[in-house]
């Protein structure tokens, strides 16, 4: 695996950079940079200040404008700050002369959120589809990721590239994607017989945004012990657990959580990790109501389950994290009526738009959960019998 781990020293200070579009708000923008901070945290990372800038289009050559980099420059000197990072994917020109003309590392979303995996990633499966994503992030970005592959020790000399030397390094990358490849197809393989040997059993998969409560409801539903925690990605890989309601077994999975601007590459070799969720019977889309966004997550969620082409089956929707909606909507002085009244409108607003297929729960308070194994016992044994009509030792 590339050793991305010194991406940053620890705690290393870092500003952060986003573009505001013709049809964002800046409002929007900031909650995206938000979400760029708790990434950077993740990484290990603490971001001390933001720039935005208004642009119809992103600079070809810098990305940003020029006075905004000069702005940035000095900020950066005065208070000694080594890294920036942009919330969008760079070219590797553009990383290279934003390089030059602020003299800091520049790092991007995508090797942002690349380096997070990376970390993350614990079996064989995870670190090869890491690793695949890395090197193919890398390859058009030769030149201006000289400096990264420097402080990745890829095997290259201190002083700057020549075209041949630029030329032999395209060959070895390009040599380890298709190794990589190949290793892939051999685990795909294999994890395809074992999913094939489930036999007959419904399958649900838990989807959803990242940091929104997958695992822990995996853990509250299954009694098992899913490492969960408050940072991003945390789930890289695929748990299944059999699960028993009410004498109807159904295998429940926890999956990797998605992202905006999930970079293409990621996308692209989780495909086979993303596998469960397409075989899958029936989805739990799993919201965390208490976030500012989450209806832009929702929407995220739904266009990569698009993408994925998974999005035609049963879906049940999860507003997890209600007890800290409540904490973040309800001032004090609100009376319990009002209270009543604004969550009434929240549920009955999204039963509206779901059909009838929201549950609304606290994974962490234990909130609601009988009614979501309901939920899902339902759906489940709604699928047994259309697919198993003369089998009825799945529902008693
Ligand atoms: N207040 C509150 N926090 C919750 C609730 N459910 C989960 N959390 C917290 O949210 C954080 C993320 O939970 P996870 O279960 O790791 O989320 P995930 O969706 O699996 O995240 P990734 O695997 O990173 O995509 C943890 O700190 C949980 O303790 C809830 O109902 N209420
Ligand atoms: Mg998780």
């Amino acid at each position: 695996m590339l050793d991305k781990k010194n991406i940053f020293q620890d705690k290393e200070r870092a500003v952060l950079i986003g573009l505001v579009h013709k049809d964002q708000t800046e409002h929007q923008v900031n909650e995206y940079l938000d979400e760029l901070a708790f990434l950077a945290e993740t990484a290990g990372a603490t971001a001390i200040k933001r720039f935005t800038q208004k642009l119809l289009h992103p600079d070809t050559r810098t990305f940003i404008g020029k006075g905004k980099l000069e702005e940035i420059k000095n900020y950066i000197a005065d208070k000694n700050i080594r890294v920036v990072i942009f919330d969008d994917e760079l070219s590797g020109a553009q990383i290279n002369n934003i390089e030059k003309a602020i003299e800091a590392k520049t790092i991007d979303r995508s090797d942002l959120i690349l380096d997070i995996f990376a970390r993350r990633a614990k079996t064989a499966q995870a670190k090869a589809q890491v690793e695949l994503a890395q090197y193919q992030y890398i390859l058009p970005r030769l030149r201006g990721m000289w400096k990264h592959l420097e402080r990745l020790g890829g095997g290259i000399g201190t002083r700057g590239p020549g075209e041949t030397e630029i030329e032999t390094d395209r060959r070895i990358v390009r040599e380890k994607i298709s190794l990589l490849k190949k290793k892939l197809a051999e685990i795909d393989k294999q994890s395809y017989t074992q999913r094939k040997d489930r036999g007959e059993f419904i399958r649900v998969a838990l989807v959803g945004y990242t940091n929104v409560g997958k695992s822990t409801v995996m853990n509250v539903l299954s009694k098992r012990n899913v490492f969960a925690e408050n940072k991003l990605f945390a789930t890289l890989d695929t748990t299944t657990s059999k699960i028993v309601f009410e004498n109807t077994p159904f295998l429940l999975s926890d999956t990797v959580g998605f992202i905006r601007k999930l970079p293409h590459h990621l996308v692209e070799s989780f495909k086979s990790t993303l596998d469960e969720v397409r075989e899958a019977d029936i989805l739990l889309h799993m919201v965390d109501v208490s976030h500012p966004n989450y209806e832009d997550q929702m929407g995220v969620v739904n266009k990569t389950l698009q993408d994925l082409d998974a999005y035609n089956k049963p879906i049940i929707t999860i507003f997890n994290k209600m007890d800290l909606y409540e904490q973040n909507t309800f001032d004090e002085w609100l009376n319990e009526d009002t209270k009543k009244e604004i969550l009434e409108d929240l549920k009955e607003r999204w039963q509206r738009e779901t059909n009838g297929n929201a549950v609304f729960i606290s994974a962490t308070e234990k909130q609601n959960i009988d009614q979501l194994r309901k939920k899902i016992l339902g759906k489940v044994r709604e699928l047994y019998r259309i697919r198993y009509p003369y089998k009825s030792e799945f529902f008693y």
